[in-house]
């Protein structure tokens, strides 16, 4: 596990930037890269193989810690590159402000800025998606109406036919200037959460599926499962869930007292304040930040922006109060709820969804690259409490 995460890091040091200029397609650049990064990593771990990087403590086997001091991460970098930077470099659409997806996958595989011609050979990609995947994914929309159809009450189960309906609705209504900010929206999402270090659930879980040669679709299928889990991905679900109860209970504008009250509630109840806190990060995540400077431009009146822009004053000095959370600083999943509500999309069932959209650009990536390095299966030792307890010699009983 240490192993794999320093070369998980290591494609950035690549540096054969003006070959790879010349060369448009992605498989070509790869078939460059990959044979120069083996030999790299071979020669690594002849040398350093054997050298010692780190302590291992019965608090990191018990308390499922990181085994590695080297993963304490105090910034979201992709491939070195921050998110204003990655902002700023990547190639846009005509008339966009975000980056397309295509470009941050280009450069979460190769560690390389695409030129635009690159990355539209990258679109090319689409076009070869087959025509019976569409119908399918047609066809399973199409699932839960015919259900609705015998068993009404179901309805508000059903997110996809839910959200498909109104979509398109609210797509009829909008204008053109708004259609085209929800786009940059959407692009700013998929941007933000497509990659991170590769110890969080979704991307470790694909990791270790893919690690038993388990192909690309069902890797990512286990990262979805874990992805889904409320301290994970679904906290951009619970965060508007946990906002919108606040709304109902405190009404419109609410004072900063009040507001105080109600997180303390939620934290005496047992609850964690969802969007709040980091297993890694030690401070606010900058996609947190990218998120909000992008609301203070597009929505800057919304009261549900407003409430969160509060929270953010309010939340970490409580947490502090508390003394638990390591981390008292906003999270990736306390800002994009209320950016996908405010642009229509209110069925909060489907954010964990985009969210998954987006992560399969990061996962895929580093899934290229653990197959290209022969990356081995994946298999943590494990043992017993008493087995820990006598290899430290403390006393079992
Ligand atoms: N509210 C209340 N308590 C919190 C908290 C929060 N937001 N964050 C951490 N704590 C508590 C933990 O529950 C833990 O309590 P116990 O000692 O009673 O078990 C204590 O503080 C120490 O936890 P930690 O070491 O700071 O955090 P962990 O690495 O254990 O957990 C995380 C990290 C994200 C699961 C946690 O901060 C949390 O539950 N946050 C809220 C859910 C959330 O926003 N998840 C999304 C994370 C981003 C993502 O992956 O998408």
């Amino acid at each position: 596990m240490s192993f794999l995460t320093v070369t998980r890091l290591a494609p950035k040091l690549l540096n054969s930037k003006s070959k790879h200029r010349l060369l448009q397609n992605l498989k070509d650049v790869l078939s460059d890269l990959i044979p120069k990064e083996q030999t790299r990593i071979k020669n690594f771990k002849q040398q350093y193989g054997k050298t010692n990087i780190g302590q291992i403590t019965v608090d990191m086997v018990s308390g499922g810690d990181f085994c590695l001091p080297g993963l304490v991460y105090c910034g979201i970098r992709f491939r070195g590159y921050s998110i204003p930077e990655c902002q700023k470099l990547l190639p846009k659409a005509p008339g966009g402000e975000e980056p397309l997806p295509e470009g941050l996958f280009w450069l979460l595989v190769t560690g390389q800025i695409p030129t635009e011609e690159q990355v539209s050979r990258c679109k090319n990609f689409r076009e070869q998606v087959s025509v019976m995947v569409y119908q399918t994914l047609s066809n399973l929309f199409r699932i839960p109406n015919c259900i609705n159809q015998s068993i009404h009450q179901f309805a508000s189960a059903f997110p996809f036919q839910v959200c498909g309906g109104r979509w398109s609705l609210s797509h009829r209504r909008a204008n053109t200037q708004r259609q085209t900010t929800i786009c940059t929206h959407i692009h700013s999402c998929i941007h933000t959460y497509s990659d991170h270090e590769g110890g969080n659930v979704s991307a470790h879980t694909s990791h270790l599926v893919g690690s038993a040669l388990s192909d690309p679709y069902l890797s990512f299928s286990a990262a979805m499962n874990g992805l889904a889990g409320p301290l994970h991905g679904l906290a951009n679900q619970e965060v508007l869930v946990w906002l919108t109860a606040l709304q109902k209970e405190l009404g419109g504008e609410v004072s900063d007292e009040r507001m105080r009250d109600y997180i303390w509630n939620t934290l005496k109840s047992g609850r964690v304040v969802p969007g709040y806190g980091h297993a890694v990060l030690r401070k606010t995540d900058p996609r947190y930040t990218c998120q909000r400077e992008f609301a203070l431009k597009h929505l800057p009146s919304d009261p549900m922006f407003k409430m969160v822009a509060q929270l953010y004053k309010i939340v970490p000095n409580v947490l502090l109060e508390q003394g638990k959370a390591k981390n008292p600083w906003p999270n990736v999943d306390a800002h994009s709820g209320v950016l996908l509500q405010y642009y229509g999309m209110s069925e909060m069932n489907y954010y964990t969804v985009l969210f998954g959209v987006s992560r399969a650009l990061g996962v895929l990536a580093q899934l290229v690259w653990s197959r290209a390095l022969g990356f081995p299966l994946e298999r943590p030792k494990s043992m017993s409490t008493d087995g820990l307890m006598s290899l430290v010699g403390a006393k079992s009983g």
